[in-house]
């Protein structure tokens, strides 16, 4: 019988509340934010809230909020187990606890991984969506249901206690997270409360951040294979990738760990890293999941492994998203997309094709979309991101070119599955009238739906495996 693994958990205040206790952040802000207490000292917590499934708090209360965090390297393994968490709350269980947690004058922070689509704003504007189910129930009820609502509500509860605003931290892949994420607060304690909105612009603060590391969805082989390698039982691991990069705007409204003496770069200004990110890292990924997924590669490193696909990102990278990119200081941008290749290729980290082509049109617009238009506006051709951008559309058609079916997660999936026709042309011309996910000059580029249709009948007629092979790099 293999011992469990336990941790006595501590009763000291958090300091910082996260909302969105995946995996992610279970790996990467997490240990983290341990680390720079430990370098830095100061005494923080983090008290985890999940908003949908009581699943990570089941798993996570036996062992005392403990987990097992294991870097995968190709050259081997290394276990670390993170003891940061002093408690997880799950939000549709007692929304008053969350928000009585976030109001505490001992919270300091507010950091959120709530995925693109848990900020209820429009992907092509970065505006609220004031008619999403969600954001309508919050502005009807006190207790809230969205991340947005659970931030305007408690930070309504501080201004009433004469408390200070907590910094609001978005970890998520957002283009200037953290101006988006205070847009939609803005807007939706507008429609709340106009005193409440002014106060949180003069007081608050949300720096935005450029977050970094591969954290793939956990198995339960994953979790065998932790138990064999530690030799204890852990309900909740996560599994990550060796590489982290945290860059974050030194602009916090009160107190924050010494991120710094753990090597957080703290900087006047995230842009720059962000789009790099965005772009370089998660605008191949996507394409490779797309492309990879059609062509019948399960992971990552599956299809990186696989020359039509590493000569096909290569090329991405130097040809299409580099020239339209100004490097952030201290970044040499081909040696980023060096270094991103090998990362892509590690085939310890099994980071599945499907999850990433997730909810794409909420995260084509920043990885992509800005890229293509930026490059057309230039008058060049962008032949291998709008092959992915093509690629996303026929994964949206739910089939794969197998003709099996594609389990397609996406808020607008119903709406994407009826765009799809025999006709490409026609196909490209009702995706491109989804103003919530093109820029309007792509919308009005009738050069780009044409090699978009051209793309398209590509993909049918030759395969994602051919197409990548025709704009490799030998
Ligand atoms: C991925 C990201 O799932 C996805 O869409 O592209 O989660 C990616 O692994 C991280 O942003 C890496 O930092």
């Amino acid at each position: 019988m293999q011992k469990r693994l336990h941790h006595p958990p501590s009763e000291a205040p958090a300091g910082v509340v996260h909302l969105g206790l995946g995996a992610f952040f279970r790996g990467f802000g997490a240990p983290w934010i341990a680390e720079a207490m430990a370098a830095g000292g100061g005494e923080w917590g983090i008290l985890g809230v999940s908003l949908r499934s009581p699943d990570t708090r089941d798993r996570l209360r036996p062992q005392g909020w403990a987990y097992t965090a294991l870097e995968l390297a190709p050259e081997g393994a290394r276990a670390q187990v993170v003891t940061v968490l002093r408690g997880v709350l799950v939000a549709p269980e007692d929304p008053g606890a969350v928000l009585e947690a976030m109001a505490a004058p001992t919270t300091h922070i507010v950091s959120l991984t709530v995925t693109e689509k848990g900020y209820c704003h429009e992907p092509a504007t970065g505006r609220l969506q004031p008619d999403h189910p969600e954001i309508v129930h919050d502005i009807a009820h006190a207790q809230p249901v969205s991340a947005p609502g659970y931030l305007v509500r408690a930070l309504a509860l501080r201004r009433a206690r004469g408390l200070a605003p907590f910094t609001v931290l978005c970890c998520d892949n957002l283009p200037e997270n953290g101006r988006v994420l205070r847009g939609v607060v803005l807007d939706l304690a507008r429609l709340i409360d106009s005193g409440l909105a002014d106060w949180i612009a003069a007081e608050g603060a949300f720096p935005s951040t450029m977050v970094d590391r591969i954290v793939p969805a956990v198995t339960e082989a994953d979790r065998a294979r932790v138990a064999d390698l530690t030799g204890r039982a852990d309900a909740a691991p996560v599994l990550h990738e060796p590489f982290r990069q945290w860059v974050v705007e030194d602009s916090f409204c009160g107190p924050r760990p010494a991120l710094e003496a753990a090597g957080v770069q703290m900087v006047a200004d995230v842009t720059p890293f962000e789009h790099m990110k965005l772009r370089m890292l998660n605008g191949t990924h996507s394409s490779l999941a797309y492309l990879g997924y059609l062509a019948g590669h399960e992971t990552i490193a599956d299809t990186m492994a696989d020359p039509a696909f590493a000569g096909l990102v290569a090329r991405l990278w130097r040809d299409e998203i580099i020239p339209v990119l100004a490097p952030p200081p201290g970044e040499d941008l081909p040696a980023y997309a060096t270094a991103l290749a090998a990362r892509f290729a590690n085939p310890a980290i099994r980071h599945r094709t499907w999850q990433i082509a997730m909810d794409g049109s909420q995260k084509l617009p920043q990885r992509i979309l800005a890229t293509i238009a930026e490059t057309r506006a230039a008058g060049r051709p962008v032949p291998g991101l709008t092959l992915a951008v093509a690629a996303w559309m026929r994964y949206t058609s739910g089939r794969d070119e197998r003709g099996a079916q594609i389990d397609v997660r996406d808020p607008l999936a119903p709406r994407l599955a009826t765009l799809w026709q025999d006709d490409p042309r026609a196909t490209v011309a009702g995706f491109l009238g989804l103003a919530e996910v093109f820029p309007q000059a792509l919308r009005e580029d009738a050069g780009f739906a044409q090699d978009l249709a051209a793309a398209l009948d590509g993909l049918v007629t030759r395969g994602a495996r051919a197409m990548a092979e025709g704009l490799a790099d030998g």
